[in-house]
C-alpha cells in the first residue's frame, strides 16, 4: 500500500497565548523567556481520515526541541490524534493522547489515554480520559531533559479493533519511550484534529516542532482510483454482456 504524508501547517492556539509559527509545520510555543513554553495547547484541522478497512493507519509525527527543562515532571507534553465528535471548541473530542515521561512530582512514566465518551474537557486534558497504558523511558527510566526528539502517534485498524503505537526519542539526548496499545473497544476509527499541550510542570522556555505531519497509509487518492478502476471494469462487463 503506498502512504501519503501531509504536513500541518494551520494551527490555532487554543490555551496560552506564547505561540508562534501557526501558519507553518514548525510551530513553536513559549518566547524563550523563563518557562514561557508551558501552559500553551494548540490544534490544527486536519482532512477528515476514516480506518475503514484492516491495515489502514494514520501516523502523527515530527520532531520537538525543548529548551532549559529544569525538573519535568511526567505527562507534560502530549500529543494527541482525535475526533472532533461534534463540537465547536476544544472540549469533548474523542481519541488519543501520549505524554513524556518524567523524574519529579507524581508518576514518572509515560501514558497514553483515551478520551472518554462522552467527555466535557478540552483535548489537552487528563480529565475526561482514561489511562489506557504506560511505559518506562529507556534506558533506565532516563530523566526526560532538554533537546531535540522525534515523537509518533500511530492508529492502525486491526480485526479486533484499533493498535495504538506511541514513540517519544530523543535525537540528542538518550532517551527512548517506546509504547503499545490494542483498543478492542475504539470509539471511533474516524480522525480530524492533532493538537499539542505542555503542563506548568515541563519547566520549557520554549518547545519548537519541526515537519509536524500526518501519514496515511493507504492515500485516499489511491483508493478512489481503485474503485475508480473497478467500477470502469464493471461497466466494460455490463456492456459486453448486453
Ligand atoms: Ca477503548
Ligand atoms: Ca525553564
Amino acid at each position: 500500500m503506498s502512504a501519503d504524508a501531509a504536513l500541518l501547517t494551520s494551527w490555532t492556539q487554543y490555551s496560552g497565548s506564547v505561540s508562534s509559527g501557526l501558519n507553518t509545520a514548525s510551530p513553536v510555543l513559549g518566547n524563550g523567556t523563563s518557562n514561557s513554553g508551558d501552559s500553551q495547547s494548540i490544534y490544527a484541522v486536519s482532512p477528515t481520515y476514516t480506518l475503514s478497512s484492516v491495515g489502514d493507519s494514520l501516523t502523527l509525527s515530527g520532531g520537538v526541541t525543548f529548551l532549559n527543562l529544569e525538573t519535568p515532571q511526567a505527562d507534560q507534553f502530549r500529543f494527541g490524534l482525535y475526533n472532533v465528535n461534534g463540537q465547536s471548541g476544544g472540549l469533548g473530542w474523542l481519541g488519543y493522547m501520549a505524554s513524556n515521561s518524567g523524574t519529579s512530582g507524581g508518576s514518572t512514566y509515560s501514558r497514553l489515554w483515551e478520551r472518554n465518551n462522552p467527555n466535557n474537557f478540552s483535548f489537552g486534558s487528563g480529565s475526561g480520559a482514561t489511562t489506557v497504558a504506560n511505559v518506562n523511558a529507556t534506558p533506565g527510566n532516563t530523566a526526560f531533559a532538554s533537546g531535540t526528539y522525534t515523537f509518533s502517534l500511530t492508529l492502525t485498524r486491526v480485526a479486533t479493533g484499533l493498535q495504538v503505537g506511541w514513540t517519544l526519542i530523543g535525537t540528542n539526548v538518550n532517551y527512548t519511550v517506546s509504547g503499545t496499545y490494542l483498543d478492542t473497544t475504539p470509539q471511533t476509527y474516524t480522525y480530524d484534529r492533532v493538537g499539542f499541550f505542555t503542563g506548568g510542570g515541563l519547566t520549557a522556555d520554549q518547545v519548537s516542532f519541526s515537519n509536524v505531519d500526518l501519514t496515511v497509509v493507504p492515500e485516499p487518492g489511491v483508493v478512489g482510483l481503485v474503485v475508480a478502476g473497478l467500477t470502469f471494469c464493471f461497466i466494460l462487463r455490463r456492456r459486453r454482456q448486453a
